[in-house]
């Protein structure tokens, strides 16, 4: 198994904690790929303020105390780097399918070559994809304090990036190093080379899509880190494991970010004389629940089809386990056992068994949809408190699904069957449209001033480490 130690070599040109300096190869190789990727960094990553400090959290080691290190940082400064989670004192072993409980893979079987080098660049492709899609945020945040969290964001979504690529180079050699070079040169939203997956093709134009992409793709992330930190291959579950730590603060983001949207709309509801919220610049609870229900079902189609050969594969061979599956699961082989699922046959919504392994896809989607309705039941207790009528709802999974079982067919947000005409009447009350994405810009100007929030958002309750408020986040 590879060395990897607590503390972080911070001063080489690659900060990392895998021992790059003692293997001249894979340093060489890397060192190749940091122009590119700063290169990248400068065109594709936010646009301005590359000059200005951002209080930023940089990992200086991977233990408890040192990986989350505050300080007045320039982006293109930042030291994006590799680190792993150390090895567990036992024997890491393979955690699920027909060879759980064998010691895992601390090289990539060759049987398994193509499956994991497709999962990690699947993985990989959204980490850059995501910060093509925030570039512009920067110029329309609602205050320095949130500016700084979207920075934080895309610095990290940057070293996630990092951190697959090295996987990639070490080992997958050629074919490594290829795929890390078309990762700098896929494009979300482009044409002619996409990013791999849907939701990373959406445009994220404004801060509302900001904090639902956060709250709900972001979310998608870390389940699908969470299902490779049970990996068999052991590199890749020690870093998907580091990379959950950072994770979360992305959450807190879109979770916390929708929610003071929420409650300032609950104030200027009821400030207004007609209870119009728009009337008061603020974002009315339909515009809310439209964006939901797009940020939401584009993350659900990240889960891949409800019935997968691809996902039954990957759990059988063990390289992708299911949510906490060592901690959480008994039966680690699932070879047997059915999944009872809704689907479309002869034009009627019926039921049917499919075979566990198959529908693993579906049992970590159902962990997270789980997971947002707890985000769902904070926000409605926030309106309930600020005594508005309003509540908010997640959509059925059926609704305006793009993969899997349900793409092709219509339903409505109550996941009802219903004709492609009565869809296409309701498409604009149900999901975000042009023109609200024209009025949601309309409302969105900068606030630069320390302590300041735009009219439409609740300050945060409290500030980043300790710090108040009015804390200069980003020094412009
Ligand atoms: N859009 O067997 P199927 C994150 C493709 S987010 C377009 O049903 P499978 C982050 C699929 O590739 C986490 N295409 O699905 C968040 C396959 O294509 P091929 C990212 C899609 O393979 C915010 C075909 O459809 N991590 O970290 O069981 C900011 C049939 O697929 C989509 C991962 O995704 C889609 N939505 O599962 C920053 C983990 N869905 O092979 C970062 C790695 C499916 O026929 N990926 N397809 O050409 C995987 O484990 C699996 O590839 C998936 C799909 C779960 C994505
Ligand atoms: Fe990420
Ligand atoms: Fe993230």
């Amino acid at each position: 198994m590879q060395p990897v130690s607590n503390s972080v070599d911070l001063t080489s040109k690659i900060p990392n904690n895998v021992g790059l300096s003692d293997d001249p190869k894979l340093r060489k190789a890397l060192e190749r790929w940091l122009p590119n990727y700063l290169d990248w960094w400068r065109d594709m990553g936010p646009s301005d303020f590359a000059d200005k400090p951002v209080y930023l959290r940089t990992a200086i080691s991977v233990d408890n105390a040192g990986w989350a290190h505050y300080d007045h940082v320039k982006m293109p400064d930042y030291r994006w780097g590799i680190f792993l989670n150390p090895l567990k004192e036992d024997e890491a072993t393979i955690k699920c399918g027909d060879d759980a409980g064998k010691a895992a893979w601390a090289e990539v079987p060759g049987e398994h070559r193509n499956a994991l080098r497709r999962i990690i660049v699947t993985q990989a492709d959204t980490e850059p994809a995501s910060v093509e899609q925030q570039r512009l945020l920067g110029h329309t945040a609602p205050s320095l304090y949130d500016m700084r969290n979207l920075f934080q964001v895309n610095v990290e979504e940057g070293r996630h990036l990092w951190a697959m690529v090295y996987l990639l180079h070490k080992y997958f050699g050629r074919d490594g190093r290829d795929e890390a070079e078309e990762l700098l040169n896929r494009r979300s939203g482009d044409e002619d080379k996409p990013r791999i997956l849907g939701a990373f093709n959406q445009p994220c134009d404004h801060w509302l899509s900001f904090f639902a992409f956060t709250m709900f793709t972001d979310r998608d992330g870390k389940y699908q880190l969470a299902a490779l930190a049970e990996s068999g291959f052991d590199p890749l579950a020690r870093t998907t494991q580091f990379m959950l730590t950072e994770e979360a603060h992305h959450l807190f983001v879109g979770q916390t970010g929708l929610q003071r949207i929420i409650q300032r709309s609950a104030q200027l509801e009821k400030m207004d004389p007609n209870g119009d919220v728009r009337n008061q610049g603020g974002i009315d609870f339909d515009l809310i629940q439209r964006t939901i229900n797009y940020w939401f079902t584009y993350s659900l189609d990240l889960f891949g089809g409800e019935i997968s050969s691809n996902a039954a594969d990957f759990f059988a061979s063990g390289l992708k386990g299911r949510f906490r599956e060592a901690k959480k699961y008994e039966d680690h082989k699932a070879q047997s056992g059915d999944y009872r699922m809704h689907l479309v046959e002869g034009g009627k919504l019926v039921e049917k068994d499919i075979p566990l392994r198959n529908a693993m896809n579906e049992v970590l989607r159902d962990e997270y949809v789980a997971d947002c309705e707890r985000a769902l039941r904070k926000w409605n207790k926030v309106l309930e408190e600020e005594g508005v009528e309003t509540r908010l709802t997640l959509p059925s999974r059926r609704f305006h699904r793009h993969q899997g079982i349900h793409a092709g067919h219509f339903f409505n947000p109550d996941g009802e069957l219903i004709s492609e005409d009565e869809y296409r009447a309701n498409e604009q009350k149900w999901l975000l449209t042009p023109a609200d994405n024209d009025y949601l810009l309309s409302i969105m100007k900068p606030v630069h001033e320390p302590g300041k929030f735009a009219n439409w958002i609740a300050p945060p309750s409290r500030g980043i480490e300790g710090k108040p408020l009015e804390f200069e986040y980003v020094r412009l």
